[in-house]
């Protein structure tokens, strides 16, 4: 009788978790629908975790701690601060904003992913799916936007906060709208959430955005190198960058001996091939890259022409991991390999 149940019930599960709905939000079997996003959280992901959950139902949650801007942004959006999951196991889950496993919380088992919501390349070890999700991937300049442009579709209108939030998505991937990524979408969908939200100047909101991220006097090193940190893997190597974007950049370049120290800690205690870490000037819109070996600088001297000052390799126009520092790196690790 038990066994029966338990079989009946996973019928039910494997069922519904395949037939997962973009477009017929209605038909879908949202018991324990999580949304998430990719590990060391940022706006992008967190603020299009609540949008689906507003789209789609179920629970937006974070798989670990909410990094400053992100907490500034729920704070002035007047919205609810998403959960932090820390165990997975038994939930149906939506991902946003990433498709690589090694971005994915330890307790995600892929039979339980039934949707992807993203804008990254699938390229290095995207999550490795037995069953069909419900995927859609575009070169758009954040999650965000796609959600935005899901609700719109369904004539779905989206609270004000969850509006203000979705804006603040996009404002921060899009480094308000500035970065290299930036689409006709993203700038449209700024212009409507902000209307929606009732926010008169949204420059405003994420230059203030762009401030909360900034101040790091406080943190100590280790943090903000995995404040906004992504593993991937190339060429079968775990290769490890971490991002600081900061309108002070020499408040970080300054303390080089400090990440130094903290990425040699990181690096060995995550058993990384190769690590590197940029302090990203957003006002002055370039990259500052650091590293802290023999091979990796190697690897930086092979994907980027560079200026050295201070020890640190200053790349010029280079504001976006996704678009420049990840396929840069990954070109130099793929050579190499
Ligand atoms: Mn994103």
């Amino acid at each position: 009788m038990k066994f029966s149940y338990a079989l009946l019930s996973l019928a039910f599960i494997s069922t519904s978790s395949s037939a997962f709905e973009l477009n017929d939000p209605q038909k879908n079997n949202t018991q324990n629908l999580i949304w998430t996003g990719h590990l060391s959280p940022d706006t992008d992901s967190m603020t299009a975790a609540i949008a689906a959950a507003h789209i789609y139902g179920g629970t937006a949650v974070v798989p670990q701690k909410i990094n400053p801007e992100s907490r500034f942004v729920l704070e002035y959006c007047q919205a609810e601060t998403p959960l932090q999951l820390d165990d997975f196991t038994g939930k149906q889950v939506g991902l946003v904003d990433f498709n690589q496993k090694t971005q994915l919380h330890k307790t995600i088992d892929p039979s339980s992913i039934t949707a992807i919501i993203d804008h990254h390349a699938i390229g290095g070890s995207p999550v490795n799916l037995a069953q069909v999700a419900a995927v859609d991937i575009r070169p758009w300049g954040s999650a965000a936007t796609i959600l935005a442009d899901r609700a719109a579709s369904l004539s779905i209108s989206l609270p004000q906060q969850a509006a203000c939030t979705t804006l603040a998505g996009i404002l921060s991937d899009t480094l308000v709208l500035q970065s290299a990524t930036t689409t006709r979408y993203d700038r449209d969908y700024a212009l409507k959430l902000a209307e929606q939200a009732g926010i008169s100047d949204f420059h405003s909101f994420g230059e203030q955005m762009l401030i909360a991220k900034s101040d790091l006097s406080g943190t100590d090193a280790a943090a903000i190198l995995t404040m906004d940190y992504k593993t991937f893997e190339y060429a079968g190597k775990k290769v490890g960058i971490g991002v600081a974007e900061t309108l002070t950049a020499e408040q970080l370049t300054d303390r080089k001996d400090e990440f130094i120290t903290a990425m040699q800690v990181y690096k060995k205690a995550n058993n990384l091939d190769h690590l590197f870490f940029s302090v990203t000037d957003t006002k002055n819109k370039q990259a500052n890259l650091l590293w802290i070996d023999k091979a990796d600088a190697a690897l930086a001297r092979a994907a980027f022409q560079g200026q050295d000052a201070d020890g640190w390799l200053v790349l010029k126009n280079v504001t976006s991991r996704k678009r420049q520092i990840g396929p840069a790196i990954q070109r130099a690790v793929e050579a190499a390999n």
